[in-house]
């Protein structure tokens, strides 16, 4: 072949690697939403997402439980679902597994806020997306792709709101707290407290974990009742399971609460509302656990590169005795 036929191959050749490269070229906004060649976007029938739960301590982690497992059957998600038994390692043990299963996206709500930088790297360095699911960790934007639940820094502030009004801005309160170093107990009490400082007539008398325990709610309330006695005008319980213990200790002290002691609570579970009808509990603040629709439709997001919001947030309202009996019937947890 002459060295002219070869350069007239070569330039041809060249123009037609030219036009197969301009034929997947599109301007950036679009190339990021078709970087996928067509036949490789996945859907949810193929995902394979592996999620690290706290455990059962409550009934809103049995309806945030409830909402990710019903959300997967009916996509078609393959969940692999560990319970942590409110234990750090065990979350960690399973994410590890996890990784080492190659699911396509692993989710947590981590039980208390500190302790996952190493982990996080290692999800990170095994290239799986990660989605923090209720609870926040104290960890870089860098090492988890979004965040899924609410603000429980509002939600303190809401508490304090209701009290507020409750006590006509004076009064003696004792609080039972969440699991020691969980993003609900940290952000609840600092909303809390926020508010508080423009009411300097209510008192802090004392605060105690519950750790979201009913059984531990009633136990903390009753030695509060013991030390404060009848000085309690008004309890502000974490979430409604520790108020719902905290009801009975009262009754049994001999007080009337929802009358003697004013409570407010978080969460808003179905239980919540019985109490307020019954008259034993003044208002909560709802935390939404059905957090199963965002958490596999962020996820299905990730493993296709389309965009996601790093924070989804949930939008909670507060609810009082005057309308609980209408809203229970509507209620889905
Ligand atoms: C809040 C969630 C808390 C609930 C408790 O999003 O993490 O944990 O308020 C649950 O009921 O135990």
């Amino acid at each position: 072949m002459t060295i002219a036929a070869l350069c007239r191959c070569s330039i041809v050749l060249i123009v037609l690697c030219m036009l197969s490269a301009c034929g997947s070229f599109a301007p950036s906004a679009a190339r990021s939403a078709t970087t996928q060649p067509t036949g490789s976007t996945k859907t949810y029938g193929d995902l394979v997402v592996g999620f690290a739960q706290i455990g059962a301590e409550s009934e809103w982690r049995t309806a945030n439980t409830r909402s990710l497992q019903e959300t997967a059957n009916r996509l078609g998600v393959e969940l692999k679902f560990a319970d942590g038994q409110q234990q750090q390692e065990k979350q960690i043990q399973a994410i590890r597994s996890f990784i080492a299963q190659r699911v396509d996206v692993i989710g947590i709500s981590p039980v208390v806020e500190t302790g996952w930088d190493a982990v996080f790297t290692e999800v990170q360095q095994a290239g799986i997306p990660l989605i923090l699911l209720d609870r926040h960790a104290s960890v870089p934007d860098s090492l988890f792709s979004a965040f899924i639940g609410s603000d429980f820094v509002q939600q303190g502030r809401y508490a304090c709101q209701e009290m507020v009004k409750l006590l006509n801005s004076q009064g003696n309160i004792v609080v039972l707290e969440g699991t020691i170093g969980s993003a609900p107990t940290i952000d609840r009490r600092a909303g809390f407290d926020e508010c508080l400082r423009d009411y300097p007539q209510i008192h802090v008398l004392d605060r105690q974990s519950g750790d979201f325990i009913r059984a531990r709610g009633k136990e903390v309330m009753k030695a509060l009742l013991a030390t404060h006695g009848t000085r309690i005008d008004a309890l502000f319980a974490q979430n409604d399971d520790m108020a719902l213990g905290a009801i009975e200790a009262i009754e049994e002290y001999g007080s009337k609460p929802g009358v003697d002691i004013k409570i407010v609570s978080i969460d808003a579970v179905r239980s919540a509302f019985e109490a307020m009808i019954a008259g034993k509990l003044n208002a909560t603040i709802e935390c939404d656990p059905l957090l199963g629709p965002p958490f596999f439709d962020t996820a299905l997001k990730l493993v296709n590169n389309q965009p996601i919001h790093k924070w989804v947030k949930s939008a909670d309202n507060i609810y009082r005795q005057d309308t609980a009996s209408q809203e229970l019937p509507k209620r889905q947890y």
